[in-house]
């Protein structure tokens, strides 16, 4: 096989539309989601262009991490690309008011969960020399807005990893990137929101936000350098957006 890419989340938003860009431009692929028969789905349609096995786990759990991971048949275990996208905020209140279960979801999913897979897929790369960490950040990763607090900590814990995997791996000649959206219209609200999808639309009023696809051609931009270029960090707002919370809405 040629490239391999392991992308985590592909079954929504900015990890689906990944998936299908990669697919595109014929890089093989381990898909990974919990809700298994969007995987299946997605393995039907873009199995036509490029090999591709389907993991289901939740990344919350380390065992079942290590273990779906370790079951890659031979030909899918040379992961040559890695997309830790798999995160969502839960959640948006201020911090005497926010619930426990939505500080645990977000510190154990967005932080623990990269970790976990980052664990399971780096060593191969390292024994490789080659390889390359696509880890998905935030503006919220850059700067803390209202009620943001967990969220942004956990996108913040996500920027200090991807810079902490570059300066332990440049050395096997392994590229860490980290890609930093802002606004992006996916499921991210809607789970953010808990279901009030109302609510959710409401997060890109008036404006228009980026869509999955505008972030996964960045990822693709970057993931399809040459060897010697990493692309180190990158952020990639909507032309409406200034800051977390400068944003121009029309209406
Ligand atoms: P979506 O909600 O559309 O997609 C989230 C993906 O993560 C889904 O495929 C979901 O799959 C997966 N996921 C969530 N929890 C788990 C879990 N416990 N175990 C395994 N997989 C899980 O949101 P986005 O596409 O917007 O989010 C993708 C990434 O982009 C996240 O890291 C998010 O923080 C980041 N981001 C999003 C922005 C936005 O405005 N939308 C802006 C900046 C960054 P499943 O439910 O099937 O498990
Ligand atoms: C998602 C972007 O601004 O909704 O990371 O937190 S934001």
């Amino acid at each position: 096989m040629n490239t391999i890419a392991l992308i985590t989340g592909a079954t929504s938003g900015i990890g689906l539309a990944t998936a299908r860009t990669f697919a595109r431009n014929g890089v093989h692929l381990v898909l990974c989601g919990r809700r298994k028969e969007r995987l299946d789905a997605l393995a039907a349609e873009l199995g036509a262009l490029v090999q591709v096995h389907t993991l289901s786990f939740d990344v919350r759990d380390a065992a079942e991490v290590a273990t779906q991971i370790a079951s890659l048949p031979q030909d899918f275990r040379a992961i040559d690309i890695l997309v830790n996208n798999a995160g969502n905020a839960h959640g948006l209140a201020p911090i005497h008011e926010g619930e426990l279960s939505d500080w645990d979801a977000m510190i154990d999913i967005n932080v623990k969960g990269l970790l976990y897979v980052s664990k399971a897929v780096i060593p191969q790369m390292v024994e490789r020399k080659r390889g390359h960490i696509i880890n998905i950040g935030s503006l919220a990763g850059q700067e803390v807005y209202p009620n943001g607090n967990v969220y942004c900590a956990s996108k913040f814990a996500v920027d200090a990893l991807t810079k902490g995997m570059r300066i332990d791996l440049h050395q096997y000649n392994i590229k860490v990137t980290s890609i930093n959206p802002g606004l992006v219209e996916t499921e991210f609200s809607i789970v953010r929101f808990k279901g009030d999808t109302e609510r959710a639309k409401n997060v890109y009023r008036g404006m228009t936000p980026l869509t999955a696809e505008d972030v996964a051609e960045v990822i693709w931009f970057a993931a399809s350098r040459p060897a010697h270029v990493n692309i180190a960090e990158l952020l990639l707002l909507p032309t409406a957006q200034a800051s977390s919370t400068i944003v121009k809405r029309e209406g």
